[in-house]
């Protein structure tokens, strides 16, 4: 089997206020993962305008985005931060696996559905054609292993599903050309710990989402101390006080929301904070993760305030890290234009009078 180097991708839309579902499903797992691998974080504004985008809040959208990736602790001298729509290989790509990826595969999207909802004619082609472009987005890097939240999860699938069958339409070009079994790897999605799925603060059945009209369903990053300790006292619960153990969540899905929020803020798990707080009624967890949502988002608040006020520094970072992103990707999408057979006598011209 060909062996793909390790590399890790993953993105984010700035599509509004990032909240604390992107931050601890996402943002922190990326942070994670970076001493571990060489990773590429993109901010797939590409992504946002399959759904109305107003155009100078998607530009201040994209470098909230940056700021938080870095205030969050990414450290962009040693890994890859940039806009999606500066690196045009993603779209290429994606064209490509549009012809790979079949219609009924992308019928069974359940992102589409809840995202089109009953106006499903009125959906942009954008919207539906939304993973061939998450698959492009990651194996135009051919990257290993993807960070995300539970609710990508079947897009993650379906990137496997479109690496697979290029790789078996194409097998004997790719044989051919020397790239030996496999021109794709078929990536591993990582999806781990308390806060894959956090849920809405004011209904415990919705993920947490930015596009919630209520924003009491969620806590921003930039959310100030009062906002963050009024939304979490207001947050919907039940009469009783908490367990001991985690069977006693079954069913409880607003304090099992909280307790989950509050192992992963504490970079713990669900069952020790359910040790600590067991028998507690709400009016004292609450104050309790409060304070400790507070102490773990303020010093991010604050660095991406202080990020946000040069955006001509932040918009340098992204341009090196879309020049960084396109040497990657540019020899990985030429390969696939070569395996596809289109004629690629124009780039080859353009790649000897750069060399002259
Ligand atoms: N509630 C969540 N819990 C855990 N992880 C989450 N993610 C999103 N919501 C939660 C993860 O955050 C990453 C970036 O998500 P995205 O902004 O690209 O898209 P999304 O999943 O569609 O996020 P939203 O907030 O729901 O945005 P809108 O409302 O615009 O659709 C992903 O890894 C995602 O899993």
């Amino acid at each position: 089997m060909t062996a793909f180097e390790p590399r890790v991708f993953s993105g984010v839309q700035p599509t509004g206020n990032l909240h604390l579902g992107n931050y601890l499903g996402a943002i922190t797992r990326f942070v994670a993962l970076q001493d571990s691998y060489p990773c590429i974080y993109c901010v797939v504004d590409m992504h946002a305008i399959t759904v109305w985008q107003e155009p100078e809040e998607l530009t201040n959208a994209i470098r909230s985005v940056a700021a938080a990736f870095i205030a969050a602790g990414i450290d962009p001298d040693k890994h890859v931060i940039f806009n999606q729509s500066q690196v045009h290989e993603h779209a290429e790509l994606a064209w490509i696996f549009n012809c790979v990826a079949r219609m009924g595969w992308l019928n069974r999207m359940t992102q589409f559905k809840e995202k089109a909802g009953k106006d499903r004619e009125n959906a942009s082609v954008g919207l539906f054609a939304y993973p061939s472009l998450m698959a492009a987005d990651i194996l135009a890097y051919k990257a290993t292993h993807v960070p995300v939240g539970e609710d990508q999860k079947q897009h993650l699938e379906l990137t496997r599903d479109i690496a697979q069958k290029f790789n078996y339409d194409f097998a004997e070009r790719i044989a051919e050309l020397g790239f030996g079994d496999a021109y794709f790897p078929l990536t591993e999605p990582i999806i781990q710990g308390p806060a894959t799925r956090i849920m809405s603060l004011r209904d415990g059945s919705k993920k947490m989402s930015k596009s919630d009209p209520s924003d009491y369903s969620r806590i921003n990053l930039t959310d100030d101390r009062d906002a963050i300790s009024q939304k979490i006292r207001k947050a919907k619960t039940d009469p009783e006080p908490l367990p001991s153990e985690l069977k006693g969540l079954e069913s409880r899905p607003e304090a099992q929301n909280l307790v989950g929020i509050y192992a992963a803020l504490a970079n713990s798990t669900s069952e020790q904070v359910l040790t600590d707080f067991g028998g507690a009624p709400f009016a004292t967890f609450k104050p309790a993760l409060a304070e400790l949502a507070v102490e773990m988002l303020a010093p991010v608040n604050a660095e991406m305030r202080r990020l946000l006020a040069d955006p001509g520094h932040l918009d340098q970072i992204l341009a090196k890290g879309a020049d960084q992103a396109a040497e990657i990707a540019a020899p990985v999408i030429d390969g696939a234009k070569d395996i596809v057979g289109f004629v690629t006598s124009r780039r080859k011209r353009t790649a000897e009078r750069s060399v002259a």
